[in-house]
């Protein structure tokens, strides 16, 4: 397969690491699967601890968001949730928030139960949210399956938050929200003219396409199984052709079953159907029914190597990246298979220009319902059906009511055009095909502006509370995409499927929604790669470039003309070698000391801030140097490189390399030192006579501790490395204490005192260098905040 595969770990829950070590969880999770990683993974309390998250939890009371509405001009979120709207600050979503409680009334609840619905089923569950015009808003729910709509009033930004509902407007909602909570629906406001895909009553037998106004309403036909075929409502938009706003089309997409003769095909097919904004139906037919009314097929696929494509038909989310005019959006639609044989998700991008050209292509005919669809031949009628009453389009109609019968009677025959529309490089730009992993709910994209182009940043949201953060990179010369994933973030603590997510490019936040409640995630965190060139360049990402300092926002030529001179950025290649050459530190790495006693397990923890970086270990042993490999006693796992029985030939100088895109970085040095069982029980016994030396650790050339070392092992059950080269002095005992506790030796006292005796001995012999952080615990420490002077060193590789 031509594509890059996007697979996830295989084993996701976090791995605890103790001396008491469970081996059948480490061993999932192999070295060699972390190509396939997303280079960085931010768990929900990470991204706490950087500030680069907020949540909104309403009253604590399961939120259950259903749609989110950005307002810009007004600086806030609105959300219609269950039995209330919220209006929250979009700069921090869980400060000065407006709410609106709109539950349904008992007398509509009792109704409800008495019709069999469950009393969840019987809130008042907010489903569309629109602007209506710049101080009010247009909201429908379901109203225990009595729908109702009402406006709400905004109050101008600067003056106090107004939100409030206008309770002497409400209507009845039927024909403008879905009467069952679960029921898919879809809406676009343009105008003052609403427009909405739906199931219009309460059986849910007729799914329809309308637009409501103060006048009219206009939908599909009833019962016509060509216009709409037990549709689920995805995603709407109105897109202008050109400058005659007459010539604007309405999009909506949604899956529909196929049509087959024997209505045994149980096929799903994703489809975009279109009208024309100022449709007014038909005068003697067609009468407030759409008269412009076209569907054509969304095809995403992958070729198989058998000739025969995998489809990925059924539609879940829909994104439409405007551009500057808005003519001509990128749409980009997240898919799943139906398949049995083969599941999977799959992202794929469509231009306005393949769009329009479907459209204006061949109708679709088939002479009766068994036989395959042609392109239609015969003459088509005058003007071409599907087209709109405008100067653009000619033939000097005025409204669609002037169309000639000839027109309409062939739209109405004729709904579905024969060419389907092609994903930009005819193949998705990210697939997910990995049996049995989370599912992909949601898609939200942001266009960025990079030193070598742009790229479409891509935010997938999951089943499981994480949104990905993907760019994809098309080679024109191999024909090959490639998938980068950049990040994995948490986004809430639970495990909840994200349900909405909203992208506000100006602020750079995404805002996600699920059952839980709102949260806020900013797009990037640059400085959070790593201070290096290196670092920075080979975290790939758009929004980030290296600035001589740090790593930091990119702004394109212009914007900060003054902080240009010096950026670095490579996303299409994250060629750090030829980057970053010259700009590393030293190529060392930090040292460290592990005591280890004969036979039992030990952990050389080495984790690379990128997961998908390669890591190498070389020992270095009697003037020798060679690769380790893993076997039934040494394995590398992600943490690092862990001994199950170690033996005294094990010791020496363990090297720890990152190789990531050909640039090799040496993260550490760890010195280890196999104690034999029986001076261990010795010492503790209280022979005093084993090491002729007297230390004295009160002489000491080395500098103070580093931070990491006594907090990472300290009381909790997770000891990380065990390094006792840098803790002089009394932390040093009780870290040592702590030690020999977990490794199973009880006299703690006796221990302290035998240790403190290795020790000295072992500094005054070991010239210890100035470093002690791994990059673990350099990352946690900075987390935390503090201050840490320790950087990773790097070394770069000739190519
Ligand atoms: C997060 O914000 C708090 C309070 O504003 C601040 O004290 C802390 O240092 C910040 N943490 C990081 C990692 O920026
Ligand atoms: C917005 O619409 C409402 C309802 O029709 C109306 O009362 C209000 O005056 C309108 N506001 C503006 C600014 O047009
Ligand atoms: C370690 O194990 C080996 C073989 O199992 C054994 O011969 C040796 O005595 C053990 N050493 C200690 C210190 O327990
Ligand atoms: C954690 C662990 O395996 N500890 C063992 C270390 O080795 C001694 C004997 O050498 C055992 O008694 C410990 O249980």
């Amino acid at each position: 397969m031509m594509m890059m595969m996007m697979m996830m770990a295989e084993c996701r829950g976090t791995v605890y690491l103790t001396l008491m070590l469970m081996y059948p969880v480490l061993l999932c999770l192999p070295h060699s699967a972390r190509g396939v990683h997303p280079r960085m993974r931010l768990s929900n309390k990470e991204l706490w601890q950087l500030n680069r998250t907020w949540l909104f939890q309403g009253h604590g009371v399961s939120l259950q968001p259903q749609t989110m509405l950005l307002d810009e001009g007004h600086e806030r979120l609105y959300i219609g949730a269950k039995n209330g709207l919220f209006s929250l600050s979009l700069d921090q979503v869980n400060t000065h928030h407006r709410e609106i409680q709109w539950a349904s009334t008992e007398p509509q609840i009792e109704d409800c139960l008495m019709k069999g619905r469950e009393k969840p089923e019987c809130a008042n569950y907010i489903k569309v949210l629109q602007q209506y015009n710049h101080t009010h808003l247009l909201v429908c729910g379901t109203g225990a399956f009595n729908p109702v709509c009402g406006l709400v009033r905004l109050g101008h930004s600067g003056q106090d938050k107004l939100f409030a509902l206008e309770e002497d407007r409400i209507t009845s909602g039927r024909g403008r929200c879905p009467y069952d909570p679960k029921s898919p629906c879809t809406s676009t406001l343009s105008r003052g003219e609403l427009y909405i895909g739906l199931y219009t009553d309460y059986w849910e037998n007729d799914g329809a396409l309308c637009r409501l106004n103060t006048q009219t309403y206009t939908r599909t036909e009833r019962d016509d199984r060509q216009q709409l075929s037990g549709p689920k409502f995805v995603g709407s938009a109105v897109i202008p052709d050109n400058d005659d706003r007459d010539d604007d089309k309405v999009y909506f997409f949604f899956t529909e079953r196929a049509m087959d003769a024997d209505g045994l095909n149980k096929a799903v097919y994703t489809r975009i159907g279109r009208v024309c904004a100022n449709d007014q139906g038909g005068q003697r037919m067609l009468v407030n029914r759409w008269s412009s009314f076209l569907k054509t097929r969304l095809i995403c696929s992958v070729a198989g190597s058998s000739g025969i494509d995998t489809h990925f038909d059924d539609l879940e989310d829909i994104f439409v990246l405007k551009d500057k005019d808005g003519k001509n959006p990128t749409i980009f639609g997240l898919f799943s298979t139906t398949s049995a044989v083969f599941k999977g998700y799959a992202v794929c991008v469509y231009n306005m220009d393949d769009i329009r050209a479907a459209f204006n292509g061949p109708f679709a005919y088939r002479e009766r319902p068994e036989h395959h669809w042609i392109p239609y031949e015969d003459r088509v009628p005058y003007p071409r059906p599907g087209s709109c009453a405008s100067k653009v389009s000619g033939g000097g109609f005025h409204s669609s009511k002037e169309f000639p019968d000839e027109v309409l009677r062939f739209v109405r025959s004729h709904p579905v055009m024969y060419r389907p529309v092609l994903p930009q490089y005819r193949r998705p730009v990210l697939l997910q095909t990995e049996p049995g992993r989370r599912k992909l709910t949601q898609i939200a994209v942001d266009r960025v502006q990079a030193q070598d182009g742009h790229y479409h940043v891509l935010y997938i949201g999951t089943d499981d509370s994480v949104v990905l953060k993907a760019i994809t990179i098309y080679n024109k010369d191999t024909d090959t995409m490639e998938e980068v994933l950049l990040e994995e973030l948490q986004v809430f603590k639970v495990s909840a499927p994200i349900r909405e997510m909203v992208i506000s490019p100006k602020r750079q936040q995404l805002y996600v929604g699920s059952e839980v409640g709102v949260a806020q995630v900013r797009l990037h965190q640059c400085d959070r790669y790593g201070s290096e060139c290196a670092d920075c360049c080979l975290a790939r990402d758009p929004y980030c470039a290296w600035d001589g300092f740090t790593c930091s926002r990119y702004y394109p030529a212009g914007v900060y003309a003054k902080s240009r001179r010096f950026r670095r950025q490579d996303v299409r290649h994250g060629n750090a070698v030829q980057l970053c050459n010259g700009l590393q530190i030293d190529d060392e790495g930090s040292q460290r000391l592990v005591y280890s006693v004969e036979n039992n397990s030990t952990l050389l923890e080495c984790v690379p801030r990128s997961l998908q970086a390669k890591v190498i270990w070389f020992l270095h042993q009697g003037g020798e140097k060679h690769e380790v490999e893993s076997d039934e006693r040494v394995f590398m796992i992600s943490h690092g490189l862990l001994f199950l029985h170690v033996k005294s030939s094990d010791a020496g100088v363990y090297v720890c390399q990152t190789v990531e895109h050909g640039y090799v970085n040496t993260l550490l040095r760890i010195t280890l030192h196999v104690l034999r069982g029986e001076r261990v029980e010795s010492a503790i016994r209280g022979s005093n006579d084993e090491e002729a030396e007297k230390p004295s650790c009160s002489v000491s050339s080395d500098p103070p501790p580093g931070p990491s070392i006594g907090p990472s092992i300290g009381p909790s059950t997770s000891p990380r490395v065990l390094v006792p080269s840098s803790l002089p002095g009394h932390h040093s005992k009780q870290w040592y204490k702590e030690f020999l506790k977990l490794i199973g030796y009880g006299n703690a006292q006796r221990v302290a005192e035998y240790c403190e005796k290795m020790w000295c001995v072992d500094k005054k012999r070991k010239k210890t260098k100035k470093k002690h952080a791994s990059p673990g615990g350099e990352r946690k420490r900075k987390e935390r905040g503090e201050v840490n002077s320790n950087r990773a060193p790097r070394h770069i590789l000739d190519t």
